[in-house]
């Protein structure tokens, strides 16, 4: 979207203004990834990921951290689960390891990984939490990765057979499934910036990294209508774009920035076809797609994942290839340690504009948190986190009033359940609704947590007068 908040008439495209209260069986839930938390990333017989890779390369990540010991999640399940349970969550967002299942990415699976996330789904559902699972977040085995990764054709292919299996042996008791989260970063970070892993920094490599992405998901949908018996989706990270001035070259940089970041993922997986923008953007770097697998990518999907942190204010800047555009900061506003603009109405104008542009899909907000700094050690047992707390409050709000204005929002998953390994930040920014103390494991539920408990329990409603 590019546009400061949806024109007055948009609301008219949106169902009927609806009670601004939660929905009953709404999920309160909170997110984790596994590379980011679980630790032993090579233990019983699991192989190294390409994040496992890239941390270890020095110099790729913050003061040399990697997640080789992270929350120690790995033996920590039950602890988390009982904090979740704890927390009164009714959900849990969590990712699998495509290493623990599959250690060469293909072929031979390995029982013990697939083992470790049984018992996960099995102790989560004891505690009457609804497990929510991502097949892929980030963390492509290195195998694969020698084969060209997500530049390979065969990718999809590749990830079809662990959505297989995955699904085969979890959908009996795992409701609610995505296939990727946040393919943009995957593309961004880790093909044109190369601030992620793998690391690459290409022009050519991004849009082809895009498009097996999405026929990956398009591939693990087939999968699944075979197989599953629940629902499945993807998980995009959006940021509203505004233009930084009415200056046309301004207005259409935003277009552009809004293609580049939204558009890019959501109009081939919901409308089958790519936002024109992207070959200006790309020029010679654009391929050409074939219809037959935009058909593939664009298989309908039970519910939209919507991570969000932030916006984006957009300024034309010839000299940042290849959007030629850049964000810029107004000094008055909130940021957050990762420097990332506090914006709650942003979440409200994005949730609507992909119901007024997408049509009444559901959607989840399946991330939403914010890194700010916090005490390095809990002081007895509390960790006040004001800041945090005052994000979260805005932002459920901002939730309801998208649902209060006819979004159908079923679900809220907080960014993140712990502490953890922020890719490149390594452990320099918190996340956690739960501190985690990473010389001792001790975790410690913030303020933030307390009070999310406390929307949980009631709803939503202790946020309401
Ligand atoms: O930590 C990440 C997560 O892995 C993906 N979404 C954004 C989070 C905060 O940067």
């Amino acid at each position: 979207m590019t546009v400061p908040s949806p024109p007055s008439t948009a609301s008219d495209s949106l169902s009927a203004p609806v009670a601004r209260r939660f929905p009953d069986g709404f999920l309160w839930g909170a997110a984790t990834s596994a590379y980011q938390i679980e630790g032993s990333p090579l233990a019983d017989g699991a192989g190294p990921s390409t994040w496992h890779r890239f941390a270890h390369t020095p110099g790729m990540v913050r003061g040399g951290d990697t997640g080789d010991v992270a929350c120690d999640h790995y033996h920590r399940a039950e602890q988390d689960v009982r904090l979740l349970h704890t927390l009164g969550l009714n959900a849990y967002r969590f990712s699998i390891a495509w290493g623990r299942i599959f250690p060469a990415g293909v072929g031979r699976l390995n029982p013990a990984g697939l083992a470790f996330y049984d018992r996960l789904v099995d102790g989560l559902l004891r505690s009457n939490i609804q497990p929510v699972v991502t097949l892929f977040h980030w963390d492509l085995p290195a195998a694969l990765d020698d084969r060209g990764g997500w530049l390979n054709p065969d990718s999809a292919g590749w990830f079809a057979d662990y959505a297989q299996a995955v699904v085969r042996a979890l959908d009996d008791r795992v409701a609610m499934w995505t296939t990727l989260n946040e393919p943009w970063v995957v593309a961004d970070g880790g093909y044109l910036h190369g601030t992620l892993a793998p690391g690459h920094r290409s022009l050519y490599e991004p849009p082809l990294v895009t498009h097996n992405l999405l026929r990956a998901h398009g591939a693990a949908v087939d999968v699944y209508r075979a197989l599953g018996r629940h629902r499945i989706g993807l998980v995009v990270n959006l940021e509203p774009k505004y233009p930084a001035s009415d200056r046309p070259a301004d207005v259409e940089a935003t277009t552009r920035a809004d293609a580049y970041m939204n558009r890019q993922y959501l109009d081939p997986v919901l409308l089958g076809t790519y936002p024109t923008e992207l070959r200006t953007i790309f020029g010679a770097a654009w391929p050409d797609h074939a219809a037959a697998e935009l058909e593939a990518i664009s298989r309908p999907i039970d519910f939209l994942g919507v991570n969000y942190y932030t916006r984006g204010v957009t300024r034309a800047d010839r000299r940042h290839a290849p959007l030629r555009a850049r964000t810029v900061r107004s000094p008055r506003q909130t940021r957050t340690e990762t420097g990332w603009e506090v914006y709650p109405a942003g979440l409200t104008d994005v949730l609507r504009w992909v119901r007024a542009r997408y049509g009444a899909i559901p959607i989840y907000v399946t991330e939403n948190g914010a890194a700010f700094y916090d005490p390095p050690t809990a002081v007895g047992d509390r960790v006040e986190d004001p800041l945090r707390v005052a994000y979260l409050r805005a932002h459920v709000g901002a939730t309801l009033d998208a649902i209060a204005s006819g979004v159908d929002v079923r679900g809220y998953f907080a960014w993140s359940l712990l502490d953890n390994f922020e890719w490149s930040h390594g452990y320099s920014k918190r996340f956690g609704l739960v501190h985690v103390d990473f010389a001792t494991q001790r975790r410690t539920v913030k303020a933030s947590g307390a009070l999310y408990a406390d929307i949980a329990r009631t709803n939503g409603r202790c946020l309401t007068p």
